[in-house]
């Protein structure tokens, strides 16, 4: 069943069970059926509704609905999502996918088993297009096989054997599997260097005793895409970290300067006249209290203020379309998937008539352009823990992300993850464009035909990155012109 029908379930609040999901996938009028059964079962309140096998049988019965018969209601779900924006604009922008409004908690709700569960059946769906994943066992299954065992399960825990083989449990909801790679099959210990805790995996292999040799390591992965033409330009920011005494506001007006057509170069004033988007990844303020003695380096210690002095920094820009998502400091639910930046904190912001929030991560398409949005802070877990990845070269992490297709797979590290009735970090859609921030150092690369860019900051070095050793590469904004990458440096 195409994601985007169990989207549709979550979002009237129904949750299925597997006979129902297998029930409504079966059955040859399963978006109809979909349809139908949302309409009409859809709790009115925000409880939720369990759906089983059982209620879609009594549903049919009762109902004695020829679903072939049923108003054809295709019309209305093929029309876009409505932009936003006022009509007046002549911006081709629209919102895909955001999560603001569909946050069921508060994110501290524990929820595990419907938030991993969610994970788990997203990105099993994923793994069964794989031919070599096709017809797998479950886990209990597989304990019995002797030959050739195919799992898909969620990564419990890695770990190096004493001998430096890799071994990792594989969880599905009928058991576990310890799963070894040999460190002499090099290209695949190699890749299971990369897996890391509670990303979903197919695992071929034999079973020899109680462990399961793995051959193969499969990802849900990405299909390389046609690159689509693109007449007009959109520049990459993130942040600009606005209240702290590292902002560097000469280089910021300078930007601005530039983007209005007021300065640069002819290649440069080119450009600028072509630019129709601005996308902000997160940070867009420095926040209060996000590290020990962050306020030492506050030059406004008041959060509203710093969101007046984005209002008037940003309010200088004219003709562009400027879209804002949330990062690790800005006012917004630190869980994520986070919410939009709140209107209570941003008013000024809000009232910028060419500015749309979105939430981290978000999904929005730019005259048919799909731009994944993601401020970057899982980035912090895989510099942290998997060998070879760096804060310095994101875009090994993000082409990671992609194969991995989850934001964050790393639960309960330095990323906080809201445990809701749905994952929204898995990556459902492949986008055109991957954005991202959070590491302070700019990064690009194409990747299967996708741009990869991480758009650096407006931060010079904080006492907090010197202790980490961070050098952030400051004040050099990428641009994708009509199509091709052009790295702006605003020093
Ligand atoms: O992140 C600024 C920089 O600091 C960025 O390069 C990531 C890094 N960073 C932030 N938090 C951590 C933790 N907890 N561990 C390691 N590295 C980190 P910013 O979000 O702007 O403060
Ligand atoms: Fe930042
Ligand atoms: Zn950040």
């Amino acid at each position: 069943m195409h994601e985007n029908i169990i989207n549709k379930f979550i979002d009237a609040n129904i949750l299925l069970n597997d006979t129902a999901y297998q029930k409504i996938e079966t059955n040859e009028n399963s978006f109809k059926l979909s349809e139908s059964l949302i309409e009409d079962l859809a709790p009115s309140t925000e409880d939720l509704l369990i759906l089983t096998g059982e209620i879609i049988d009594q549903y049919i019965k009762d109902s004695k609905k020829d679903l072939s018969n049923i108003e054809n209601n295709d019309q209305k779900n093929k029309s876009p999502p409505q932009s936003k924006l006022v009509s007046s604009l002549p911006f081709d922008f629209q919102i895909l996918k955001d999560t603001s409004r569909k946050s069921y908690t508060n994110g501290e709700i524990k929820d595990f088993s419907a938030y991993f569960g969610s994970r788990y059946h997203k990105l099993k769906e994923i793994l069964l297009r794989k031919k070599e994943l096709k017809t797998p066992q479950t886990m209990r299954e597989a304990e019995n096989m002797q030959d050739l065992v195919k799992v898909i399960g969620m990564v419990n825990d890695v770990r190096a054997t004493k001998n430096n083989h890799k071994l990792f449990e594989l969880e599905d909801e009928t058991g576990v599997a310890n799963v070894l790679v040999h460190n002499e099959n090099t290209a695949l210990f190699e890749k299971a260097e990369r897996v890391v805790k509670d990303e979903v995996l197919g695992v071929v292999g034999t079973r020899k005793g109680s462990l399961l040799m793995a051959s193969q390591l499969i990802n849900p992965g990405i299909p390389r895409i046609d690159e689509k033409p693109m007449d007009f330009s959109t520049v990459f920011l993130s942040d600009t970290h606005i209240g702290s005494s590292t902002f560097l506001e000469d280089a910021f007006l300078n930007f601005i300067n530039w983007i209005n057509g007021n300065n640069g170069d002819k290649v440069q004033e080119k450009i600028a006249d072509n630019v129709r988007y601005l996308i902000v990844a997160g940070d867009i303020v420095d926040g209060i209290g996000v590290y020990p003695n962050q306020d030492k380096e506050l030059i406004i210690k008041d959060i509203y203020e710093q969101y007046d002095e984005a209002a008037r920094l940003f309010g200088e820009i004219d003709n562009v379309q400027i879209i804002i998502a949330p990062g690790n400091h800005d006012a917004s639910r630190l869980a994520e998937p986070q919410p939009s930046i709140p209107e209570e904190y941003a008013k000024e912001l809000y009232k910028l008539k060419n500015v749309e929030f979105v939430s981290n991560p978000a999904l929005i398409s730019l005259e048919g352009i799909n731009v994944l949005i993601y401020h970057g802070r899982s980035f912090d877990d895989f510099a942290m823990t998997v060998k070879g990845m760096s804060h310095q070269e994101s875009d090994n992490i993000m082409k990671e992300l992609l194969e991995k297709r989850h934001l964050a797979p790393i639960y309960g590290e330095r990323t906080p993850l809201a445990s809701e009735v749905e994952d929204h970090l898995v990556i459902e859609d492949i986008p055109d464009v991957f954005h991202t921030g959070h590491v302070h150092i700019n990064a690009y690369n194409k990747y299967k035909g996708i741009h990869l860019i991480n758009s650096g900051t407006f931060q010079s070095q904080t006492e907090f990155q010197k202790i980490y050793n961070i050098i952030p590469t400051c004040a050099q904004v990428p641009v994708l012109y009509k199509g091709s990458m052009k790295l702006l440096k605003f020093t």
